[in-house]
């Protein structure tokens, strides 16, 4: 075995929020990468316009900064749990990881996700204590928490010898004392060159396995990924091993590596470096790239199984094809199976009807964020409300469950519990800080958390914070009972009016405003009862000769509420699906025709009185 001394390679891991992006942008600006006085702005890794919006990191992305003599290959992850297989897919590029702990926060669920992984993987950990800027930081006490997560987690007790410290990625320091005042981030990178092992190379012909692809219209894929073993120049005849281990031959035609935010064209790429080639046109993640001298696998990226689906259907709805551009069967399963290319942690299945596929994925955010992406390109469709994936084994049914931590005020505690009890949780613990906060954990069914987050945030006034990860399967308890109200449906197809809205507003909220184009079935509104009622939105006010004392009085209609995707998704129930075009996220009922549903409602409640 031989070593390059010149490169490290680490990852960055946290629990989401706890600053992995924010550090990053410190290291890219500390490493004069960008000309003196140029703006940049924050959150540099976060380029996509869905990470931007939503302040939160997706995909993991790779950087590298120069420091002293060595090349520092960095990658950053996404924390968010539904993101986890991000984590997965690109941490086998690492030898050393930067663990991020929240100094206020402390260790979250994710955090122990992540650091598990990282053992898994016989990385080399280095702890970083973070936002040590914030008021109420309690350094001492969060050490102390990750200290034990360490040596509950620690396979070896090499692992626990790590060293710790301490930072605000925000304002751009890291110490190795707290306290101590600091000036940049060198003792951060000081201690990468240090602690993390240069990576190892073994002897012989060129292999790179695949963790990542990216597109670009001139040069087509690019493969992303470590070289393991031997180097890649332009022009190099090379083989593809696939998932089924066929093998198809390829010619480079670029390598590069990365330097900050730009892919920099090289000669040639060696052995321990990350990079990306050109001129391979079909590719997936996790295939090795290898010489046609030695064309042998490298073991396939593992990630773990999804366990929320949802169908995705052509869009059925009587405004079908008016908004998007891609909207046929051909073209919705074509941008799904496409997806697996890159979407590692999801699945997609052909079902019974020709229309519709089953989506799997490791979330509702995961599941998401995929709706919103295909939406922004063009795609019009259906989808379901989501569902927690069961299974059989052996001949019993197994439902996913998972550990969720609210951070909330005392005072919601009641409420909190009263609503988790509905959803078959079981909290395992509860701890107060003395300061009117509350942290509980709880044991609850998969099941039980779709639609949960928009109602914690409503119960809460959007204080509450919610976090899961993912336990795994226990025996299928029993089904839940819909804990929503019904919905008021149109009864006829046309343009919302101010008198119709109104009318409806005094059965219930209502999700339209005037002008709307709704159709019948389309769910325009929340009753008050548990019952669904159509309403007929589009009835304008009888006119009349007669001058009324009031008739002249504008009506002033209470705002619709408008839901974001996430919301719908979580809002529908079993008869219902959400229609998403580029332009709208509408509502609707399954079986469109009042007369239908009404016959479907009596035949079910005959079935069960049977
Ligand atoms: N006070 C303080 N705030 C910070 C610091 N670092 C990051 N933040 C803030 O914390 C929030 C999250 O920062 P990010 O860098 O996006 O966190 P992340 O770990 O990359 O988040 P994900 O990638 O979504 O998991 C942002 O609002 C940052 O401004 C810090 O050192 N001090
Ligand atoms: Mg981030």
């Amino acid at each position: 075995m031989n070593y390059r001394n010149d490169i490290r390679n680490i990852a960055i891991i946290a629990h989401v929020d706890h600053g992995k992006t924010t550090l990053v942008d410190a290291l890219l600006k500390q490493s004069h990468i960008f000309r003196d006085n140029q703006l940049v702005g924050d959150l540099l890794m976060d380029r996509n316009a869905l990470e931007r919006e939503k302040g939160i990191t997706i995909m993991a992305k790779n950087t590298a900064i120069l420091y002293k003599d060595y090349k520092i290959n960095i990658i950053d992850t996404p924390g968010h749990a539904d993101f986890s297989g991000e984590v997965e897919r690109v941490i086998n590029m690492a030898d050393g990881c930067l663990l991020l702990v929240d100094s206020v926060e402390g260790p979250m669920p994710q955090t122990r996700f992540v650091l598990r992984e990282a053992f898994k993987k016989g990385l080399k950990l280095i702890v970083v204590i973070n936002k040590i800027d914030r008021a109420n930081a309690r350094i001492a006490e969060v050490l102390k928490l990750t200290q034990d997560l360490f040596l509950e987690l620690a396979t070896d007790a090499d692992q626990l010898d790590f060293p710790v410290l301490y930072a605000s990625g925000k304002e751009g320091f890291v110490v190795t004392q707290p306290g101590m005042e600091g000036k940049d981030v060198s003792p951060l990178l000081e201690t990468i060159v240090e602690k993390v092992p240069p990576p190892q190379i073994e002897d012989g012909p060129f292999q790179l396995l695949v963790s990542n692809l990216d597109y670009d219209t001139h040069k087509g894929k690019i493969a992303i990924g470590r070289i393991w073993r031997g180097k890649v120049a332009p022009h190099d005849m090379v083989v593809r091993i696939a998932a089924d281990g066929a093998q198809t031959r390829w010619e480079i035609s670029g390598v590069f590596t990365y330097l900050g935010l730009k892919r920099l064209e090289v000669p040639h790429a060696e052995a321990g470096d990350i990079v990306s080639v050109t001129g391979i046109g079909e590719v997936s993640i996790g295939d090795t790239i290898a010489s046609p001298e030695a064309p042998s696998a490298l073991p396939r990226i593992e990630v773990g199984e999804p366990t929320v689906e949802m169908t995705f259907g052509v869009n059925t709805s009587p405004f079908a094809g008016r908004e998007g551009r891609f909207s046929t069967t051909r073209q919705l399963r074509d941008r799904l199976y496409r997806e697996l290319e890159t979407n590692l942690s999801l699945r997609v299945q052909d079902t019974d009807s020709p229309d519709t596929f089953l989506v799997k994925g490791r979330g509702e955010l995961h599941l998401a964020i995929l709706i919103e992406t295909m939406r922004r390109e063009g795609y019009e469709f259906e989808v379901s409300r989501p569902e927690a994936i069961t299974k059989l084994v052996d001949g019993n049914l197994m439902e996913p469950v998972e550990a969720l931590t609210i951070d909330a005020k005392e005072e919601y505690i009641g409420i909190l519990t009263e609503m988790l009890s509905k959803r078959q949780a079981e909290m395992s613990d509860m701890r107060h800080d003395g300061k009117g906060n509350v942290r509980m954990e709880f044991h609850i069914p998969t099941k039980g958390l779709i639609g949960f987050r928009s109602a914690i945030l409503t119960a809460t006034r959007g204080e509450g914070v919610m976090n899961t990860i993912f336990l795994g399967y226990e025996p299928w308890r029993r089904g839940l009972s819909s804990t929503r109200s019904g919905v008021l449906v149109a009864s006829e197809t046309g343009k919302a009016v101010t008198y119709g809205l109104n009318n409806a507003q005094e059965r219930g909220v209502t999700f339209v405003e005037p002008s709307t184009m709704v159709y019948e079935g389309m769910i325009i509104g929340m009753h008050q009862r548990s019952k669904d009622i159509a309403v007929n939105i589009c009835k304008e006010k009888k006119k009349t000769n007669i001058r009324s004392s009031t008739s002249d009085i504008a009506i002033k209609l209470t705002p619709a509420v408008i839901m974001s995707l996430e919301q719908a998704i979580d809002f529908v129930n079993k008869d219902e699906l959400v229609e998403v075009t580029p332009e709208s996220i509408r509502l609707r009922k399954k079986t469109l025709l009042e007369t239908l549903r009404l016959r479907e409602i009596s035949a079910e409640r005959r079935s069960l009185e049977e």
